[in-house]
């Protein structure tokens, strides 16, 4: 993998990641944008930063395992791995299109690279605590990256899979939850309160992060922290703005699920190449 760790290459990564979702959602006429637009951040880092894989060998035993558990937001990672090599750009343009590898959820058989098939909420985790627990078992030290919706841990089934990491001590395994207040029918807080989600998953027995999930160099510093810590399980809880850089994108719930017509599209990348420069500049 290519490790960067320049601040203004990375931030420059991520405008691009955008840029790419916009088009290849355009493109596709449907899929989730804001919570795709808002993790670009997150999936720049991991893949240009803090995982360790091999773009050209995607079976390679000892990669971190990045299981991505709301399925809906895949073209975030779509993008990111386009650019890490795992297949050509050009492919982005047949996001869920008939017979495509990319698929609007995450079908592991599918698309080397991809660990996990996705879609309905609240099952990666449950996977991933296993593959953590195995990786234990068969003393391989690799990271297993679990990334998730706040709206999804709505689900039941997450807070059992959380009870069986502590148990475990699945220290080897780092959940992310992408902290973005919105879900399906609007603001998390008035579908289904979270708050304080850092004292439940302390006292769920877990280490818990708090960052700025659009901060590039929190981002760095909160994965190599979370990297270190022992004998617990990791909660990084990420504060995004879901659409984040696209000005009537951000923060907006109505963009969860619907994809940018030809004009909208045209205003995003005008905004996303400001920003560009605005980078470049600094
Ligand atoms: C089990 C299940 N129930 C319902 C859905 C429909 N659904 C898809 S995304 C979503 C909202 C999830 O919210 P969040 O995880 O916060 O994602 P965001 O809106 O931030 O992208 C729902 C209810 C689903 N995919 N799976
Ligand atoms: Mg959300």
């Amino acid at each position: 993998m290519e490790k960067i760790t320049d601040l203004k290459e990375l931030k420059l990564k991520a405008n691009e990641i955008r840029k790419d979702i916009i088009e290849m959602l355009t493109e596709a006429k449907s899929g989730h944008s804001a919570g795709s637009i808002g993790m670009a951040d997150i999936f720049t880092v991991l893949y240009f930063n803090t995982m360790k894989y091999n773009s050209k060998k995607p079976e390679w035993n000892e990669r971190d395992r990045l299981i991505l558990s709301h399925g809906h937001v895949v073209p975030v990672r779509y993008a990111a791995m386009s650019k890490a090599g795992f297949f050509p750009k050009e492919e982005l343009k047949t996001l869920r299109k008939l017979g495509t590898r990319l698929q609007g959820h995450p079908h592991n058989l599918a698309l080397p690279g991809i660990e996990n098939t996705a879609g309905p909420l609240g099952q990666g985790i449950s996977f991933a605590a296993g593959v953590a627990l195995t990786a234990k078992m068969n003393k391989k030290d690799f990271k297993v990256f679990c990334l998730m919706g706040d709206g999804e841990i709505n689900e039941g089934q997450p807070w059992e899979a959380f009870m069986f990491a502590a148990k475990n001590k699945l220290d080897n395994l780092i959940v992310l939850i992408d902290r973005n207040f919105i879900q399906i029918d609007g603001n998390t807080e008035q579908v289904m309160p979270l708050d304080p989600l850092n004292k439940k998953f302390e006292s769920f027995n877990f280490h818990v992060i708090e960052l700025n999930g659009n901060n590039i160099q929190e981002l760095l510093d909160g994965f190599e922290k979370a990297k270190t810590l022992k004998d617990k399980p990791v909660c990084i809880i990420a504060n995004t703005v879901p659409g984040k850089d696209i000005s009537f994108m951000e923060g907006k719930a109505e963009w969860h699920g619907k994809a940018p017509n030809l004009e909208e599209k045209e205003k995003a990348l005008i905004e996303l190449n400001k920003l560009e420069e605005k980078i470049k500049g600094e």
